[in-house]
Formats: C-alpha cells, structure tokens, sequence
C-alpha cells in the first residue's frame, strides 16, 4: 500500500514560510512507514512559489485597509496571494505519485478551501483512491470536511495509531472494520458516520520520530542556520476560551522522556544538520521543573556545539519563573516569545487566561537582565474587550522592553469563544474562511474593524520607535526620540496629504519609516506612502492618509503623553512620546494641504524649486508649492541636548 500525505497551499496576505514544517505528516509517516506502509509527502509549501490572486469578493471589505504598492514599514498586507504550489502542478504531482491512499492535512479552518480543493484534485486524478482528511480543523468541523463529496474519512485527534489502522483496513478491504477504529468518520449507505472523540496517544515517548528524510532541511532556515521543529510535550489542561487546541491534542499534558528529546536532536544534528530547534509544545512550560531540566540536559549533551533553541509558539509567563528564565538564556535561548494576550486583569479571568500582569511583568524583568530580546503576543479584539483595555495592554507594552507582537482575534469554531460570537452575532459573516487574523472577522458594539486596524497599525509604528531605539549606541538613560528620527539625512519637514514627492533615488525604509513616524508624533496621524513612478532619474512617491480611528489615535494620545517608549535590544534604551513637542496637534489644524483632487500624477510643474536641500520636490495638486513650516524644520532639528525633554 502507498500512501501520499499532502499539505496543501494557502491563500493568504501572507505566509510565515518558517514555520511551515509539517511536522504532524511527518509523524503520521514514521507511524505509517513502521506499519509498512510505503509513504510520498507532497508539501505544497515548500516553495518559493508564490502569486498574487485577484481578492475574493467576500473579502473585498479589506481593500481599502490593504493599499498595493505602500511602501510604508508600518503597513499591514498587501497582495492576497496563493503560497505554494500551483494547483496545476498539485494535480500532477498526485498523478505521478500512483498513490493508493490520500491523506490530507486541513489545520486551519479559514484555509478549509483549499484542503477540499486538494481532495477535489485527488478525485479528479483517480475517483476512486480514498481520500482522507485530518487536522485541527478536522477537529473543529468534522461533520462539513465529512459531508464534502471529496472526501471519505475523517480522522479525529492524533493520527499516528488510527491512520494506518485506517490504511490496513481499506487495503485488506475491511470496510466492516471502520466502525471499531477510534476517531474515523466515515460514509455508508448516504449517510455520515462521526466518532465520539478521537485518538489521544498517552505514551507520545512511544511513537516514532517524525520522517524528517521525506523533507529538504535546507529549506527551512533562520540567519543561515538550519532550523527544524520539537515537540516535548503534547496538551495543555488550560482552558483558555479562544483557543481549540484541546480538539485536537486534549487537555492532558503529555510528555517525553529526555533521552528521547535528546535523541532527536542528535539524529536532527547529525543527518540534517540542525542548528536551531523551535520547540512548538502547546504549552511548554507547564511543568516548569520538566523544563529546566530539559534545558540541563540539553546543555550537558550540546553544551558548546552552539545549539540554539526558539520557542516561536509563545510561552505563557503564568508557569515561569526566574530559574526557567535563567536556564533558557544559558541553554541557547536568545529570545523569549510570551503570550501574555491582554493586560487586563478583567479579560484575563473573563477569557480563563492563566497568570497575571504583575507576573507577567517579572519575567520581563528577568528576561532584561539575562539579555533575552523579548516579544510578546497580544490578541486585539477579544469579545467584550473595550478599546480602552486595548490600548491600556499596547501601552503597557510600549513601556516594557519587549516588541509587540499583535494577533487580531478570529473565532474557532468548537471554542468557547466562538459560541460567545455565535450566540452575540458578532461574527460579520458566516463565512468560516473570514476566521482568520487578517480579515477582522469579529466586530462589538465597543469596537469597530477600522478601530482594530488602527490598533494593529500602532502596534507596528511603536515597533518602529523600539527598533530605531535598539540603533542608537548604548548606555543607561533616556534616549532623545529627536536624536532618532526627528533629523534624518534625507527629508525635512512633514510629510503631506496627497503631495506627489520626487526623490532623486528610491528611499530605504528606514528613511520612509523616520518620515512617517514624524508625522505621527508630530501631527498625530497615520500616513502611508505609495511608489507612484520610477524612471532614470527619479522616483515618485504619493503620501496618503491611512483609514484610520480618530477616537484609537485620541485616547492613545491622552494615555500615551509622557509615557514611555522602551527598546528591546537595548533594554534600558528609552525615550518619551510626545515629551518632546507635547500633544500632537492634528494635520488639518495646521492648514498646510489644499484637498483638491491632484490633476494626474504625472511630474512637478515646471520650475518647482526643491524642497529643503535634499533634491527633493513637492508637487501640490494646485500646482503652488506649499512653503515649509520654518517652525517645524526648525523645532526637528534641536540638537539632542535639546529643550523641551522632560
Ligand atoms: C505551527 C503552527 C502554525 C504555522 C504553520 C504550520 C504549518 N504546518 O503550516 C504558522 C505559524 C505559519 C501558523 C499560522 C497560522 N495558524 Co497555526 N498553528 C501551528 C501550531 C502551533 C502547531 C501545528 C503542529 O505542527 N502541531 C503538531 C502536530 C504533531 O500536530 P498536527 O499537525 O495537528 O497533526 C496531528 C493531528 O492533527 C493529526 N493530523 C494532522 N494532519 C492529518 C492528516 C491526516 C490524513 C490524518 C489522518 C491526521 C492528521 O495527526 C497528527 C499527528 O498526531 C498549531 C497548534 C497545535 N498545537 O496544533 C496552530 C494552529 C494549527 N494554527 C491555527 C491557526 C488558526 C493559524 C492561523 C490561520 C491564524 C491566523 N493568523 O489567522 C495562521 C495562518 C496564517 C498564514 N497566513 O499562514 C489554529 C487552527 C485552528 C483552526 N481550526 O483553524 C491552531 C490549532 C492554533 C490554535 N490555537 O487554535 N500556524
Ligand atoms: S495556555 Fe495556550 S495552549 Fe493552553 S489553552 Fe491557553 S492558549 Fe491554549
């Protein structure tokens, strides 16, 4: 018997090509191969292909939040694009590949399209090769991946005793025998059959590593270095409300031996090459003392062959301590991944969130000292979370020294979350391929999509200030923010609504971003910037007011003012928003920008002198040239003993 895994494609605004290992298929291989079942993996992700589809008309709501061509670091997405294999290409690929069986990976429901496409394909090429279906969203939605005409089989919970049970089975041509075979939904007589529950594999020490031979390591990669995923421990007994990993992998934390641990990294070592291992746990910390001794042992075995290890999945802080921090930092941990989701004492007991901020807040402490680069996850738009709440955990991450790491909330179905939309219509549409981070699937009477946008957007630009931060030369105290980007090189003045600027060479991002985040400071607004033209001899940019929150931007300002902003490289850099100029006044008050419509794009008038002394040339849509504000250039360009700082 043969069979062929399959992860399908995704179409998305993007995808985190890193993080991609299929891991789950590889388990399922090893399981499948020590049956004696021969296996063919066909990872449609591991590509670089990659093309832009024209944007479904259900999502046609995000245009106006996605403009192409903006250049801006602080922008959100762009293309929606498909990331992987092309579809033509799939159906060969499962052609050439003669399998008997087809098993397909659906793990996220939003991208449940195109695990059904794949089945499609497999039934086209040969209608009668089973198709079988598992994954996190097999888990979610069993009864519509079951009702679907391409499929056959579903798997519930952990796929490594039940699929080549399933496997034997229909190759012994056993259909008689599905019905006793834990977590396999199937078809008869019309009608679907679903199991109780799935698998759940209490003794994971005992399964077979994951079939790493079947994938390309070098495709995987971090600064160079190899990187590859670990799994320690398999559930997490929280009951966070949001999340539906207990569908799948269940509540009770399963765990391997060291040896075993230890075993796979040596073998990933020395067949693949692996430098770096992110461990993808569902909660890795639960046991804390499992862990440091986990690290002990790593340190032991690998202590100077330069392991480094990732925990990119998040870690709660609820089940850290300062040990445990200790031990990752001296164990090749170099940065901290936390997950503390809101600061909000309320939302954290309403969501069933473990740990506190207060403990949240010494672990940061202690990842600062030992030299962790730190960034923490955030979900924005929970149910019943106010915007104030909001903007209360995004500054209090401001003023610590971690990135922010925003997630924008989409319910699950099968959580408690998402019967908390269901039952509230707060769900915009039905549609399950919106419930994902970057449609803003999820609106409240106290929070609008464009109020969620804004928070996410100002996520970015505080990163933007952090990161410009971290640049600066070390040392204790207050970093000037006037010092960083109030005076760059290149372009003077703000930026304005709707001015075409002609730019003798393409601008870095660094230039853009200094530019775009003085108007922010300054003006309190969130500006972007497109590349309108590119010739020989000059390139054009169009800036252009981001769709924005006015109340997001005003409460952030009223919360913000004399706040601090902290680095992350540089833990003790700092510097104070607004200190400097006060509150922002808005654009508009200052007067500067006619709003007629721009006549075409199509270069300065003639004789337009240069703005500042950069060579750079604005070009208003009167045809007049808005004469720089001699107070603002002016007041930029105080030195970094400047007045004004507090
Ligand atoms: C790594 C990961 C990712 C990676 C991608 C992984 C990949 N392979 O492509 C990244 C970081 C890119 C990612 C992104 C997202 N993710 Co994610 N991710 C995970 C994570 C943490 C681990 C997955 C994993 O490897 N598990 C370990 C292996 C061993 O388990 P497994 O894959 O589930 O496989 C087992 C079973 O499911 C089953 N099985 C699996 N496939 C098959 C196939 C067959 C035929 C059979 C029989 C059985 C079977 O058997 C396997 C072995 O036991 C899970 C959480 C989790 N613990 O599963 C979330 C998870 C899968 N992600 C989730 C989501 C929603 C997303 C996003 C869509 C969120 C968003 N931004 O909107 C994004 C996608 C964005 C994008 N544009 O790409 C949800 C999915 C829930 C759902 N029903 O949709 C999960 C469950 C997290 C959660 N808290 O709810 N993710
Ligand atoms: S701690 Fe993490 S894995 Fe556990 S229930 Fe909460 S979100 Fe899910």
């Amino acid at each position: 018997m043969k069979i062929l895994l399959i992860q399908p494609p995704v179409e998305d605004f993007y995808q985190t090509t890193l993080r991609t290992l299929p891991v789950g298929l590889l388990y399922l291989a090893a399981s499948l191969r020590s049956a004696g079942v021969e296996v063919e993996l066909l990872d449609c992700q591991a590509t670089l292909h990659r093309h832009v589809l024209e944007l479904p008309p259900e999502f046609a709501y995000l245009q106006p939040f996605y403009q192409l061509a903006n250049v801006s670091p602080f922008k959100l997405f762009s293309h929606y694009r498909h990331y992987g294999l092309a579809w033509d290409e799939i159906r060969e690929r499962i052609r050439q590949a003669h399998a008997d069986i087809i098993g397909i990976s659906a793990l996220f429901t939003p991208f449940y399209r195109e695990a059904l496409r794949v089945a499609a394909l497999a039934k086209a090429v040969d209608p009668a090769c089973p198709v079988v279906m598992g994954g996190a969203h097999v888990n979610a939605c069993a009864e519509q991946v079951l009702a679907d005409p391409h499929v056959d089989f579903v798997v519930l919970g952990e796929g490594e005793r039940t699929l080549p049970e399933l496997v034997s089975a229909l190759g012994d041509n056993r259909p008689t025998a599905l019905s006793a075979l834990c977590g396999v939904g199937y078809k008869a007589g019309g009608k679907l059959y679903l199991p109780d529950h799935g698998d759940l594999i209490e003794d994971i020490d005992a399964l077979p590593l994951p079939a790493r031979d079947l994938i390309d390591p070098a495709r995987y990669t971090l600064g160079g270095k190899r990187v590859t995923m670990l799994i320690t421990s398999r559930g997490c007994p929280y009951h966070c409300t949001f999340c539906s990993i207990f569908l799948t992998a269940g509540r009770q934390f399963r765990t391997r031996s060291l040896s075993s641990i230890i075993a796979e990294m040596k073998i990933c070592r020395e067949r693949f090459g692996t430098q770096i291992f992110d461990i993808e746990d569902d909660n890795f910390s639960f046991d804390q003392k499992r862990a440091v001794a986990i690290l002990a042992v790593i340190r032991e075995e690998f202590g100077d062959q330069g392991i480094e290890l990732l925990a990119m999945n998040g870690i709660s802080a609820a089940n850290v301590n300062e040990e445990l921090v200790e031990a990752m930092r001296h164990t090749g941990f170099r940065a901290l991944n936390l997950a503390l989701v809101t600061s909000d004492a309320r939302r954290q007991r309403a969501t069933r969130r473990p740990g506190s901020t207060p403990h949240f807040d010494r672990v940061v402490q202690k990842g600062a000292e030992v030299g962790l680069e730190m960034v923490n996850y955030l979900i924005l738009g929970l149910p019943d979370s106010s915007l104030e709440e909001m903007l209360a955990s995004i500054v209090h991450l401001m003023e610590r020294p971690v990135l922010i790491g925003p997630s924008v909330f989409y319910a699950t179905p099968g959580t408690a979350s998402y019967r908390q939309c269901l039952e509230r219509g707060l769900l915009t549409s039905p549609e399950l391929a919106l419930q994902r981070s970057t449609c803003f699937p999820v609106e409240t009477p106290s929070f609008t999509r464009r109020d969620l946008v804004t928070l996410f957007r100002l996520c970015r630009v505080l990163n933007g200030i952090k990161a410009r931060l971290d640049t600066q030369p070390g040392g204790a105290g207050e970093y000037a923010w006037d010092d960083l980007a109030a005076c760059p090189s290149l372009l003077t003045g703000l930026p304005r609504v709707d001015m075409l600027y002609h730019v003798p060479r393409k601008l870095t991002e660094v230039e853009i971003g200094n530019w775009l985040l003085r108007a922010f400071l300054q003006a309190g607004h969130m500006l972007g910037m497109r590349l309108v033209r590119r010739d020989a001899t000059q390139v054009t940019y169009r800036v252009y007011e981001e769709i924005s929150s006015a109340p997001v931007l005003a409460t952030f300002r009223d919360m913000a003012i004399g706040r601090r902003v902290y680095g992350v490289k540089q833990p003790r850099a700092w510097t104070r928003l607004y200190g400097l100029y006060g509150p922002p006044v808005l654009l508009a008050e200052q007067a500067l920008v006619s709003t007629t419509p721009l006549e075409g794009e199509s270069g300065p008038p003639e004789g337009a002198p240069a703005y500042g002394s950069t060579g750079i040339q604005l070009h208003g849509r009167t045809g007049g040239i808005p004469t720089p504000e001699p107070t603002l250039s002016s007041a930029l360009c105080r030195g970094p003993t400047g007045a004004g700082r507090r």
